[in-house]
């Protein structure tokens, strides 16, 4: 279990004021000068030998990321930092638990993180619903800029930085990159096709990158304690701290730090008081958000909790919106409305996600009442397969691979309330 001092988010639960003063009472905003000062390629490499994936879902390699943005400005083009807010995923919630009590580490993070990749200026684009959010996060930019840590001369370091936030307006899909940036630029939010990555193209057509908040947040703890001792926790390739948020069939609900890669019982058992009637009452866990495949009971509970691990048993770590399902789900019922969530969210520019996820849902629906021949089952598998892949992004795959989990792991519950449905139907035509 990871140790109290070994936390970055130390004020997650807004036991403390979220305010400058406090901040800087925490260790926020210490010396940031002298981070700066260590230089742009130091820094990308501390964070690459942290080990830091992506905290969006796709765990994609931070220092990486960032390594790919260009040293010298094109034809004076700027280059500019995104930050993702637009926390979405159905059962994520821990990117605003940083916004409401911790704004300052993200606000410090874009501006280490920003300087290492030449950025001129950061946009955090904030999901339009998180009101209260946002008005914390623009009073502590404002802080900011007042007590001149970011601006001109930011924190003392002759570095100019910008820091500006953007509300979103309720489309789940603007926290695609390319859709976050199209929003930004004014227009439709709807993704781009990649290559080109928006380091190469992005933001007004200049190199950016775009990376979620606990990404950024956790930069300048890593920076002052050390890419090893970030590297130190969790198993090999998954490393670090990271905010899990534990929804659903536990005891205590909640969202908290710990160490990548602790096995899913341990997490459930230290943090939410275990599973509600007992682990003999677990059905399964969808343990990285509404885009990664179920996992039952039986497969999870000694998963570690890390990329790497979840993948082993079919799933993925997603955004660690972990969601627990005892024994009274109605599991088909649950992937269904998933299925609706991700109809209601296509943006709608390619057929085969346009098109597929209401088929899908449909036919969700149908197997939801038994409404359906067994035959349905493998066909819906099959239209699941044309829209895995087949999209310009990842809304189709994550609009595919909960359906495909459900048959995988619940096939005989389908077939129960098919048969069962057609034996009623056969009884009342008799
Ligand atoms: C340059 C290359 N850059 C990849 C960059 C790319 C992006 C990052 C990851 O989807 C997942 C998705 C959801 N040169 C590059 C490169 N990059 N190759 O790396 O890229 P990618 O394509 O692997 O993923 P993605 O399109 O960013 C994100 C999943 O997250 N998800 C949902 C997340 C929801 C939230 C939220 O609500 N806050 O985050 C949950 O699982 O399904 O698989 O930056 O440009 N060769
Ligand atoms: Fe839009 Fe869906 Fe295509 Fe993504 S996969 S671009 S959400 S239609």
């Amino acid at each position: 279990m990871l140790a109290d001092k070994d936390r970055i988010f130390t004020n997650v639960y807004g036991f403390q004021n979220w305010g400058l003063k406090a901040a800087q009472a925490r260790g926020d905003w210490d010396n940031t000068k002298a981070l700066i000062e260590r230089g742009n390629d130091s820094i990308i490499q501390e964070i690459k030998d942290s080990g830091l994936r992506g905290r969006g879902g796709a765990g994609f390699p931070t220092g990486l990321k960032w390594s790919f943005m260009p040293k010298e400005s094109k034809d004076g083009r700027p280059s500019f930092l995104v930050i993702n807010a637009d926390e979405s995923e159905p059962g994520s919630c821990k990117d605003r638990e940083i916004i409401r009590h911790d704004p300052h580490k993200l606000i410090e993070g874009a501006l280490v993180a920003g300087f290492a990749m030449r950025a001129r200026a950061a946009y955090i684009y904030i999901r339009g619903e998180y009101i209260r959010e946002a008005e914390v996060l623009q009073a502590a930019i404002d802080e900011a800029y007042d007590a001149g840590l970011i601006g001109k001369n930011a924190s003392g370091s002759g570095y100019d930085f910008e820091v500006f936030m953007h509300r979103g307006a309720g489309a789940y899909i603007c926290g695609e990159e390319t859709a976050m940036i199209e929003s930004l630029e004014g227009k439709k939010g709807q993704p781009r096709l990649k290559p080109p990555f928006p380091a190469g193209a992005g933001l007004y057509g200049c190199p950016t990158t775009v990376n979620n908040v606990e990404s950024i947040a956790v930069v300048p703890t890593i920076l002052r304690r050390g890419g090893a001792w970030f590297a130190g926790f969790g198993n090999e390739g998954n490393h670090g701290t990271k905010l899990f948020q534990i929804s659903g069939h536990v005891e205590k609900p909640c969202v908290v730090e710990e160490e990548m890669s602790i096995p899913f019982e341990e997490l459930i058992e230290k943090h939410c008081g275990g599973i509600r009637g007992g682990w003999d009452n677990l059905l399964a866990v969808i343990p990285g958000g509404s885009s990664v495949p179920l996992v039952p009971a039986h497969d999870i509970r000694t998963a570690p909790m890390d990329f790497d691990g979840l993948k082993a048993v079919g799933s993925g770590l997603g955004t660690a919106a972990v969601i627990v399902m005892d024994k009274s789900t109605d599991i088909v019922r649950a992937i269904s409305r998933i299925s609706y969530f991700y109809k209601h969210e296509s943006c709608g520019q390619c057929t085969p996600c346009r098109e597929g996820t209401g088929w899908m849902w449909r036919m969700m629906e149908r197997l939801r009442t038994g409404d359906a021949a067994i035959e349905e089952i493998d066909m819906l598998h099959q239209v699941t397969k044309q829209v895995e892949g087949h999209t310009i992004c990842a809304l189709g795959d994550a609009a595919a691979w909960p359906i495909q989990g459900l048959i995988k792991h619940f096939r005989p519950e389908l077939e129960r309330r098919i048969e069962e449905h057609n034996a009623q139907f056969a009884e009342a035509a008799e």
